[in-house]
């Protein structure tokens, strides 16, 4: 009994050692890192951009801001249902255009006499924010604003008043609505109703942003939350480096867009790439554009440049004159939802055996096994020295697949550059080229005509800091 016992606790002792000497220290980070925020904003991948305003009813795409307010005047307004439709199209947000170019604020803003109120619509006491940021929050979608600077109604744009008359409607949309998760600006830039141009203050503006909603993410053509993709068409780069530079840059004012695509492979500030992009040929609304419509195939390749690249997919769906989703598009969303859904419906790397050149600290918490768990926040990880690795996945059975889904642990910041993938040709019996890319980031999807195999080789050529993966998936 006594042997018993002493053999016990030894077996305790050396267990309770071994797990002391997992003293592996984590990877540090790899250059700027997201914020809570920007991390948890990178996770909703694809919402809803609604543009709804005046120029739903005039057939323009920028309202000149003279418009009669009573043109505003939507039958069947429900923002209930915009959202029913952004959940069928498994969305996880919506922006809404609270004021356009033309100045027409949804809200009944004090700081202008261009809104709901004056359009009569609902007797004037109508509140358009109000009614969606309800719809969102009961339904448990975030709610976000587009307020555009460019006001061609208000008679201060184009004086340095106009910048606080900007920033008191921004606190004032942004303390009466509840969260909203992004605030989307442009630097759209033009002459005024008094014949000038507005010098914007963008640092006021911001400042204004984050003390109404510390949390939200500020959109613009160069951040600071996320960046425009640098195109209308829905097609991030290849390459997306979550990275920018934005030093001399700002709103409007950008030399190349090529960069906005792509990203700074070394950029100082963690500014991620949104791509929007619309279902129809215009932003706006127009009877003409009924039949119009981006096919099932278009969309789709957009999900697959957008989301599959690294960027989040903003896509605008904008309602009718009778203040609801077109029933066109509402088909076209769900079959995109079907679509994508019977795309990653089965994961031949779900069980399968995955092995690695190297493992960080021969550490079991670092295991390539972590890639195949469905939890993003475990990885797999390389020593420091480490920054070219191979990952051989066997497959339970052989399998036909077309794509390949990796996402890295971009907490620790954005690493690989190059990598390529072979896949195990029986026949040959020897590896066969399958595909290859440079980044990697949040999440990638690449896609390839449809091989039989039973192993695929993913081989790291190249990162700037040992690779931190955290998801294979191959359907
Ligand atoms: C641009 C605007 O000028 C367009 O009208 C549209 O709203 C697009 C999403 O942003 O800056």
């Amino acid at each position: 009994m006594k042997h018993i016992s002493t053999l016990l606790a030894l077996l305790t002792l050396a267990a309770a050692m071994a797990s002391c000497r997992q003293t592996t220290a984590p990877p540090a980070p790899y250059g700027p890192v997201p914020t809570a925020a920007q991390l948890a904003w990178q996770k909703m991948e694809y919402y809803m951009f609604v543009h709804f305003g005046i120029n739903t009813f005039t057939d323009r795409e920028w309202g000149d801001g003279r418009e009669d307010p009573h043109v505003f005047r939507p039958a069947a307004l429900d923002c209930r249902q915009w959202v029913a439709t952004a959940q069928a199209a498994g969305m996880r947000g919506i922006i809404v255009t609270a004021k356009h170019h033309d100045g027409f604020c949804l809200w009944p803003s004090r700081y202008s006499t261009h809104t709901v109120r004056e359009s009569g619509w609902r007797d004037g006491h109508g509140d358009l924010l109000r009614e969606l940021s309800d719809a969102c929050r009961d339904a448990g979608l975030k709610f976000g604003v587009y307020i555009s600077p460019w006001d061609r109604n208000h008679p201060a744009y184009g004086t340095p008043e106009y910048n606080t008359v900007f920033a008191d409607m921004l606190a004032e949309v942004l303390t009466a609505y509840g969260d909203v998760f992004e605030q989307w600006l442009d630097g759209a830039n033009g002459e005024g109703p008094n014949g000038k141009r507005q010098q914007y203050d963008w640092p006021l503006f911001h400042r204004t942003v984050y003390r109404c909603q510390p949390q939200a993410v500020i959109f613009s053509d160069v951040g600071p939350g996320c960046r425009w993709v640098g195109n209308e068409d829905g097609r991030a780069g290849e390459t997306n480096w979550s990275r920018l530079d934005t030093a001399g840059l700002e709103p409007g004012k950008i030399p190349v867009t090529d960069t906005l695509t792509t990203g700074n492979i070394f950029g100082r500030a963690w500014i991620p790439a949104e791509t929007d992009v619309s279902i129809r040929p215009g932003w706006f609304y127009s009877p003409a554009t009924d039949d119009k419509l981006k096919s099932l195939d278009e969309l789709r390749a957009i999900y697959y440049a957008s989301v599959g690249r690294n960027s989040n997919l903003l896509l605008n769906v904008p309602p009718d004159r009778n203040g609801r989703i077109h029933p066109a598009d509402s088909l076209r969303l769900v079959e995109l939802r079907a679509a994508i859904e019977a795309d990653f419906r089965c994961n031949h790397a779900a069980g399968a055996t995955l092995n690695a050149s190297g493992i960080r600290g021969n550490d079991s918490r670092y295991a390539p096994a972590n890639l195949l768990d469905a939890d993003f926040d475990t990885c797999w990880a390389t020593d420091d020295s480490v920054t070219a690795a191979t990952l051989e996945l066997t497959l339970r059975q052989p399998a036909t697949f077309s794509r390949l889904l990796l996402q890295e642990y971009i907490p620790l910041g954005q690493r690989v550059a190059a990598f390529d993938v072979d896949y195990w040709d029986a026949a040959s019996n020897a590896w066969a080229p399958l595909t290859a890319a440079t980044t990697i980031g949040y999440k990638r999807i690449l896609q390839f005509p449809p091989v039989t195999s039973g192993k695929l080789r993913i081989h790291i050529r190249r990162a700037l800091a040992c690779p931190v993966l955290s998801t294979v998936e191959l359907y």
